[in-house]
């Protein structure tokens, strides 16, 4: 029996944060019994957060899911038996060698997302798995990929500057981010540029968190950001603020992007945006003065059915106005390409399945008895669709399907794994080992086990060599060790890598990217610059209000912590939160009950006055489960899984229209 030394183990967190802190595990007598950040790693600077402080409680839950479970009840009923693994393995096989039989493999659905973005159990495996048996495949297009395509556009790069050069800028423009919440270990870095002179800009729609700790706040219309962008190539062309030498030996295309600024005099771009007239022309003018000068963005604005079209325009700003030539000038966006680049994970992800659906659209594809062939299996492994997923009642629909072979590995029972025929019970990041790559900053860290699996779970890895083998796939590349993944990840001959080895990551738990800090870093490009179309595309409506459901609370992480009281925020449900000029209009007092609704469903939540929203824009925050809502579906029955012709980029979770009346 494998045995685990008690003392200190080094891991790194697995959520889908851009922070990525490394952590340190006591262990005694074979029990973690605490977790810390690890002081000498240079962003976590030893501090977790509200969300993982407790993750040891998560380990140890009552409610971990400790061995196959099957269906016993109705589906969705929740009720389940304990198999052993060979069971469950056996029905796997036995059930899926009938339906490629019958239907080939293409009616088998795979549905991942980032429920751990550690690199080798996320997808390494069971993308070789899954290709092998040729079954069909989703896009995972949800976070991160219209932000992507938009900076690619412009930058000819998706590269934007290190997080942690933002320390040396001057003006720090957050755009659409919510960085107290969502991107905290880089807040230190803010308030380190700060004290040096910086001034700190929020553009948001919502007065945040973060947007109360900035210098200014520009509240923003919805999905207007284009507007403001040309906007502000306006004031930058009427006041000669542009630079025609960097200009002409950086930039192409940007004659069409002036162009295209000229009906946005600052007060026809004050009528679209909102933002005041001399507020536009402050920024502009302080943008190209007050240098280095930084626009920050994450996924906030590209959850938009002009999410590629925004982030085009908010990388366009930096790019016209030069802030690329000084170190921390620039666009800072996700460092997730630095590391495909290095590890040569965007090559891997271009094995092309049989057939692709946009993972939006998994309610529509479960439901469609015409596709040809049919989903007749769906195996679903870090992620909990029956939440995340746009338009919640069709997935649940689909989920519902008596003759749909539904597997989820997972850790609780979920919303989504309430559906499965079986359940695989499955590690934590602290009972497996990965390779923890981060989006916030350029550090990679190695997740050392430690401790035993608890119970009779295994990591995803272990999980697909088991599959593999009943499959009867040969291939030794299924079977690899996860040291092994990891140790031929490190030797790819990637300058970024040079000197990083599993040993020294052993040592150290922890190394940062071959990449100097400080440099200006694109100011060789030629940015392809073009005329950019403020037309934000919100769908016309016969409903009165726009809804956002972005991430709300300080201790949920996604889909992950709303099963437990001590993650629930001080008022412990999920709220409709409106501006009291609506809830005037509406009749609606604070604590009154409200139904919400559109086409595709409704739900009935308390109402919560909120004047930082502004009148038109009301917010049900994104993560609580069904349990939590009176009506047992959460807030993705409201939003559209619609994406666009070429099955592409996100849902526009954020344009959302929804009509409110008191319940
Ligand atoms: N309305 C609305 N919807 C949204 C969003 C929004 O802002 N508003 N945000 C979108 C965005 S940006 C994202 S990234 C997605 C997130 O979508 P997901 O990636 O699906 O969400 P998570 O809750 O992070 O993770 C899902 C599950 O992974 C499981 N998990 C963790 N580790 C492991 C493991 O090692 N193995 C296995 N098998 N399972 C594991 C967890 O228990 C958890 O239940 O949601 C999207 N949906
Ligand atoms: N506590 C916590 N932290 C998290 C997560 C979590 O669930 N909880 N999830 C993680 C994940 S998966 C992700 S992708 C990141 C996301 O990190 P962020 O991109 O920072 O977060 P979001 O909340 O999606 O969006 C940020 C802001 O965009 C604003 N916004 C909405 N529409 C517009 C618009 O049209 N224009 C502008 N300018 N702003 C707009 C929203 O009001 C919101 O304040 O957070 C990660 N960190
Ligand atoms: S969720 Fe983010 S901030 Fe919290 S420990 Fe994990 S990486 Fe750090
Ligand atoms: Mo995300």
């Amino acid at each position: 029996m494998q045995r685990m030394i008690d003392g200190v183990v080094r891991g790194a967190c697995h959520h889908d944060c851009p922070d990525t802190c490394v952590w340190e595990v006591t262990v005694d007598d074979g029990i973690a019994v605490e977790l810390r950040g690890m002081v000498e790693h240079p962003t976590t600077n030893g501090q977790l957060c509200p969300k993982v402080n407790r993750f040891l409680d998560r380990v140890y839950h009552p409610d971990r899911v400790l061995t196959p479970l099957r269906r016993v009840g109705s589906k969705g009923s929740g009720e389940f038996e304990p198999i052993s693994w060979s069971v469950a393995l056996d029905e796997i096989e036995q059930r899926w060698s009938a339906i490629i039989e019958k239907d080939g493999p293409a009616a088998i659905l795979p549905y991942s997302f980032d429920g751990t973005q550690g690199i080798i159990q996320k997808g390494l495996l069971s993308r070789r798995f899954f290709a092998a048996l040729g079954t069909s495949d989703i896009r995972r297009h949800p976070c991160g990929v219209d932000a992507w395509l938009g900076a690619n556009e412009i930058l000819g790069t998706p590269k934007g500057i290190d997080p942690e050069d933002l320390r040396l800028a001057r003006t720090i423009v957050l755009w659409g981010t919510n960085t107290l919440l969502t991107n905290r270990h880089l807040w230190p870095v803010i308030e380190e540029a700060r004290d040096a002179g910086a001034v700190v800009v929020v553009i948001d729609p919502v007065r945040t968190t973060t947007a109360e700790r900035a210098d200014y706040f520009l509240q923003i219309r919805p999905g207007t950001d284009v507007a403001l962008v040309l906007g502000l190539v306006h004031v930058l062309d009427r006041d000669g603020l542009l630079d025609a030498d960097w200009i002409d030996r950086h930039t192409t295309g940007a004659g069409d992007l002036v162009e295209s600024a000229m009906p946005w005099d600052p007060a026809t771009c004050e009528a679209e945006t909102g933002i005041a007239a001399t507020t536009i022309e402050w920024l502009a003018h302080t943008f190209v003065t007050n240098r280095p000068s930084a626009v920050r963005s994450l996924v906030g604005p590209e959850h938009r059915r002009n999410g590629v079209e925004i982030m085009a325009a908010i990388a366009s700003l930096p790019s016209i106005s030069g802030a690329w030539r000084d170190p921390g000038g620039g666009l800072c966006r996700s460092t997730q390409v630095w590391w495909e680049e290095a590890f040569g994970l965007d090559v891997e992800q271009l094995a092309q399945p049989s057939r692709t659906f946009n993972m939006a659209r998994l309610g529509e594809v479960l439901i469609d008895i015409d596709l040809d062939p049919p989903i007749r299996s769906l195996f679903v492994h870090n992620s909990n669709p029956a939440v995340i997923a746009p338009d919640q009642n069709r997935v649940v629909e689909g989920l519902e399907r008596n003759d749909l072979f539904t597997v989820v590995a997972e850790q609780f029972v979920t919303d989504t794994a309430r559906y499965a025929d079986l359940i695989l019970p499955v590690t934590t990041q602290i009972e497996h080992l990965d390779l923890a790559p981060a989006w916030g900053h350029l550090n990679i860290a190695l997740n050392k086990p430690a401790i035993l699996p608890r119970g009779e779970t295994k990591s995803n890895n272990e999980i697909f060599r088991l599959l593999a083998d009943r499959m009867g796939l040969h291939d030794p590349s299924h079977y690899e060790s996860d040291e092994m993944l990891i140790r031929a990840l490190l030797e790819r001959p990637h300058p970024l890598l040079d000197g990083i080895t599993y040993e020294r990551l052993e040592r150290d738990g922890w190394a940062r990217f071959n990449h100097e800090p400080g440099l200006a870093l694109l100011q060789h490009e030629r940015f392809r610059l073009r005329a950019l179309d403020p037309n934000h595309a919100v769908a016309p409506s016969t409903h009165r209000f726009q809804l956002i459901s972005t991430k709300r609370h300080v201790r949920f992480l996604n889909a992950n912590y709303s099963q437990f009281p001590a993650h629930h925020p001080s008022r412990p449900e999920p709220e409709l939160s409106v501006h009291p000029s609506d809830a005037a209009d509406l009749g609606l007092d604070d604590g009154a009950e409200a139904r919400v609704w559109n086409e595709r469903g409704e739900l009935h939540l308390r109402v919560h006055h909120d004047e930082r929203l502004q009148p038109g824009l009301v917010s049900v925050p994104f993560g609580w489960g069904h349990a939590a809502h009176r009506d047992g579906r959460s807030v993705n029955v409201l939003t559209s899984s619609a994406v666009r012709s070429d099955d592409q980029g996100s849902a526009a979770y954020l344009d959302t229209w929804v009509s409110i009346s008191p319940a």
